[in-house]
């Protein structure tokens, strides 16, 4: 391989194929990447959501040392590979990070796309990793495992690379001005649907005033109402996370994500007072039986408890949920339904993000016993995530699944919050409202309340927006990875659904999952 003879480093953001144009995130992850190497080496950063073709052509024409190369699971991936191989049509020398590649980087450098790997952590890694191909210009090791010395003495991430006026948006706030902010990173917790306590099993936190002071900077630099923390799980440690409140002392807004028991070992004044205004928690079902399967550790007692409690703040909550775990029965899935319900009739301020599907991403213990079917190849990779993967459950109760994605987002009062004072959605979630009571998700009516769905979509976001994402991303994927086999499996903790095996496969396209907005 030749030098490079520049001290240039692209890092590449590939489109998630998720976000509507106008909403997306930071490219946080590539900016932390470089974290190390900014001072020294210039950094364009290529950002395929918002930046045009040519920038990063352009860039790949100067010989950078490396092209860094960011990907999550799934639809991310697709994006990744395209970009990749233009950078190796000019001849450049990639490096791949982010959470795919971290949870498989054996499998990731197979690709002839990839040339190196940097798993977990990419500050320290990707700097050492970087000098040594400008030294030598290429490396024996491929993989190399992300590590941090001192994360309280790691420079500041550099904001300034890309323009930060372009992400401000967020869809809870959308007048507010708010940018992302990691505080801590790791979860000590292992629940069995998520790779995160599994990859960073122990919490480590930035020191508190180092990170309220960078915060303050950036609230001054870029005019914010709220910092959004990236943290998992911000409140694991309450002598932790109840001195951060105080510090930020109500000086701007913040929205977290939690565990409900977490946060409530912390007084919710003492938050609402430091400026707490959102917390997001995944609750994830409203059946003990499967909350006890998925080891999340927590009961639907408490998730009823901790929510009544925030009801008596100004906190708003958004919950989450999945339907569809192996082995989740019908009446499972209705005690998720009625569990919604009944958090938003408890609190005025809670809100429901969409109901999910269950998707076995690598890396966490539900997926181990599927491990045979997974996809073994980066393109299959990408054609995986919940708007594609057929499981036996979600196979079996398709129309039913996907009646409650949809409508969920206008019964969670999404849409209402969204759109307020719009006559047609606030009819509409009633209307919804009624069917959920009812649980009913199955009969013919739901035929014609899809289509009223998809007009007023249209109505309310355009054209781009029905399913807009979701189509798209059915185009360029076809699901091949035989999920359905999955229902054979025997599962480490409670029963399979009933009759999953024998679910009649549906061929065509239903749409399981429900986009984000
Ligand atoms: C914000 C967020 C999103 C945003 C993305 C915004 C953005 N522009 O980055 C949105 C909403 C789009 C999103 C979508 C999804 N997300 Co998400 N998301 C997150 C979240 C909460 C924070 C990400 C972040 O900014 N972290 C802070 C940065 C600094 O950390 P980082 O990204 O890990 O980057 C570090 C390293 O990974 C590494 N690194 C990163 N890039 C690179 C590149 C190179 C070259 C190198 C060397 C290193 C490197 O260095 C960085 C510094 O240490 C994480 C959870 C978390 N706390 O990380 C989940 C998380 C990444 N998401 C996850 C999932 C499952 C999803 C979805 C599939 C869920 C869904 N809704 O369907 C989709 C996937 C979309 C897709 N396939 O394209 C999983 C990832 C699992 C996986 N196998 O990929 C996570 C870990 C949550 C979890 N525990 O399950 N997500
Ligand atoms: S779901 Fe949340 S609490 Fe559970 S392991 Fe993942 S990050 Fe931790």
């Amino acid at each position: 391989m030749a030098h490079s003879v520049s001290k240039l480093v692209v890092m590449v953001y590939p489109d998630t194929d998720l976000e509507m144009p106008g909403t997306y995130n930071l490219p946080l992850s590539v900016m932390a990447a470089v974290t190390c190497l900014y001072e020294d080496y210039e950094i364009v950063i290529y950002d395929q959501r918002t930046d045009p073709l040519e920038k990063y052509v352009e860039a790949l024409a100067r010989h950078p040392i490396a092209v860094g190369i960011s990907t999550m699971t799934g639809s991310q991936l697709f994006n990744a590979i395209k970009l990749a191989k233009i950078a190796k049509d000019y001849g450049c020398t990639t490096i791949w990070g982010n959470w795919h590649p971290t949870l498989l980087p054996e499998q990731t450098l197979k690709h002839p796309c990839v040339d190196y790997v940097v798993t977990h952590e990419g500050e320290e890694t990707m700097a050492t990793l970087v000098r040594l191909l400008e030294r030598e210009g290429e490396a024996e090791q491929k993989i190399w495992r992300g590590v941090i010395t001192d994360w309280s003495i790691m420079p500041k991430v550099p904001y300034h690379l890309v323009d930060c006026n372009q992400y401000l948006f967020n869809a809870q706030y959308p007048h507010a001005r708010v940018l992302p902010y990691t505080f801590s990173r790791g979860c000590p917790f292992q629940c069995a649907y998520c790779a995160t306590g599994n990859i960073f099993r122990k919490w480590e936190p930035q020191g508190v005033d180092r990170a309220v002071s960078n915060m303050m900077e950036l609230v001054e630099t870029y005019n914010l109402d709220m910092i959004k923390f990236t943290d998992e799980n911000i409140s694991t440690n309450k002598k932790v996370f109840g001195p951060l409140a105080e510090a930020i002392g109500g000086r701007f807004g913040w929205l977290i994500q939690s565990r409900m028991d977490c946060l409530n070992r912390v007084d919710l004044d003492l938050l609402e007072k430091g400026g707490l205004r959102l917390v997001g928690a995944g609750l994830e079902s409203g059946s003990n039986r499967i909350l006890k399967m998925i080891k999340k550790k927590e009961t639907v007692e408490q998730y009823i408890d901790v929510n009544k409690k925030l009801a008596s703040t100004s906190i708003r909550s958004a919950y989450n949920f999945m339907m569809a775990f192996p082995g989740e029965t019908w009446d499972d899935m209705m005690q998720t339904v009625d569990l919604g319900l009944r958090l938003l009739d408890d609190n005025p301020n809670a809100f429901l993000n969409p109901y999910y599907t269950f998707v076995p991403y690598p890396g966490c213990a539900l997926s181990e016993q599927f491990e045979h079917l997974l996809p073994t190849s980066l393109e299959d990779w990408a054609t995986f995530d919940r708007f594609n993967a057929q499981t036996p459950f979600s196979q079996k109760y398709q129309f039913e699944i996907s009646n409650i994605a949809f409508s969920s987002k206008y019964v969670g009062r999404r849409f209402v919050m969204k759109f307020p004072g719009n006559p047609k959605v606030e009819e509409f979630t009633d209307r919804l409202k009624w069917y959920w009571s009812r649980r009913d998700f199955g009969s013919d009516d739901w035929w014609d309340l899809r289509d009223e769905n998809r007009d007023l979509m249209g109505e309310l976001f355009g054209e781009y927006a029905f399913d807009g994402v979701i189509a798209d991303r059915q185009k360029k994927a076809k699901s091949n990875h035989s999920l359905m086999k999955m229902a054979e499996t025997k599962l480490p903790d409670g029963p399979q659904a009933p009759n999953a095996v024998t679910a009649e496969f549906k061929d065509g396209y239903v749409n399981t999952g429900a986009s984000d907005y």
